[in-house]
């Protein structure tokens, strides 16, 4: 096994790592990490310069008829908070990001049983269409597993993005997470989502008991999706979480992650989320070579975060205005809206 230096060198010159090697990036502890870091972030520069791209997140229904192990909105969980936004009060939110200055609104829904009927799904089709008509800006719709054809008319009410995690690639892990739910159902529906047109994100979960190589499997099938955006963010415990009585998460293992899905995806984007350590996290996630600031959620709207539901929100620090703030003192900074549209506009015209 070559030494990890000859590892990085080879990776910046273009040579992939290979499975084994991918697998002793994944594991870097902290102290013999900052080689890799340093690598990704090179890697990064190389393809986006110092930009840097800003998501808004809309959580837009809580009411969700899955049950996963590792999350606070699963449906036998009755200590979270339920609602369902109103398209008037989506529209407020969406405008309020679309005037912060972000690139892309990412609408999620939890899989409520209330818009998996007819109406239901006729519903989310409308209010993408008045979304990207009110704020302009590009889409990622994360509504869970959709049928293709429901999908396809997505795409043709303005969607531009599907984001669907399966969290792992281990179909066992994917059982004892996810009970109840199809491994092969949730990877149709990504492939759907590309034969559609849309750009599609994928996404592991660390510190949920998976082993290097269950990561490694993961690059391999971002690979084979031809996902445009992966990303790995690290399971957060909390009281009422069933995982969380065995497992509790790995920030250490999210930052390797992430600068190893840059080696092995150096022209993709990799987000840094507010979601998991808020504000105060985000500094490392940029220094392990991601370029996206994901789930910036505007206080005063009553949203809520997914594996964090309250932190930083309300005192305004999942906004454009801090983190650029952040961004600044890693020596990046926001990049422009075209400049965004450019880059996806490429990637769609690479895969045709
Ligand atoms: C995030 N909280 O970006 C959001 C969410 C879903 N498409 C994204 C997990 O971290
Ligand atoms: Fe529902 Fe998504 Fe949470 Fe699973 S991860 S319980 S599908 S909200």
């Amino acid at each position: 096994m070559r030494p990890v230096e000859a590892i990085l060198e080879r990776a910046l010159r273009g040579e992939p790592p290979s499975a084994r090697e991918l697998e002793r990036l994944f594991v870097l502890e902290e102290g013999a990490r900052e080689p890799l870091l340093q690598a990704a972030r090179e890697l990064r520069r190389r393809h986006f310069g110092d930009r840097v791209f800003l998501y808004g997140f809309l959580y837009l229904s809580t009411w969700c008829r899955n049950d996963c192990r590792f999350c606070w909105y699963r449906r036998s969980n009755p200590a979270c908070r339920r609602y369902r936004k109103s398209d008037e009060e989506v529209l407020e939110a969406a405008g309020r990001l679309a005037e912060s200055g972000v690139h892309l609104l990412d609408l999620t829904w939890s899989e409520d049983p209330a818009l998996r009927t007819g109406e239901g799904l006729a519903g989310l089709v409308r209010l993408t269409a008045r979304v990207r008509e009110a704020s302009g800006l590009p889409l990622m719709l994360s509504p869970g597993v959709l049928p293709a054809a429901v999908l396809g008319e997505l795409k043709q009410a303005g969607a531009d993005w599907y984001a669907c995690y399966q969290e792992t690639h281990n179909r066992g892990l994917f059982r004892r997470l996810r009970p109840g739910q199809s491994f092969a159902e949730r990877m149709r529906a990504k492939r759907a989502a590309r034969a559609v047109g849309l750009l599609l994100e994928e996404g592991v979960l660390c510190g949920v008991g998976e082993s290097p190589r269950d990561l490694v499997c993961s690059v391999r099938a971002m690979a084979r999706l031809g996902a445009d955006q992966v990303r790995a963010m690290s399971f957060v415990p909390r009281d009422g979480i069933p995982l969380a009585r065995r497992h509790h998460g790995d920030p250490g293992r999210e930052l390797a992650a992430i600068a190893t899905l840059r080696l092995a995806f150096p022209d993709r984007l990799i987000p840094a989320s507010l979601d998991v350590d808020g504000l105060a996290g985000l500094r490392r996630r940029l220094e392990a070579g991601a370029n996206v600031v994901t789930s910036l959620i505007p206080p005063g709207q009553g949203l809520a975060g997914v594996a964090q539901s309250v932190l930083d929100i309300e005192d305004g620090r999942r906004t454009v205005g801090e983190v650029r703030e952040v961004l600044g003192r890693c020596g990046l900074a926001p990049a422009s809206g075209t400049e965004y549209a450019d880059w996806a506009q490429r990637r769609k015209a690479e895969a045709r």
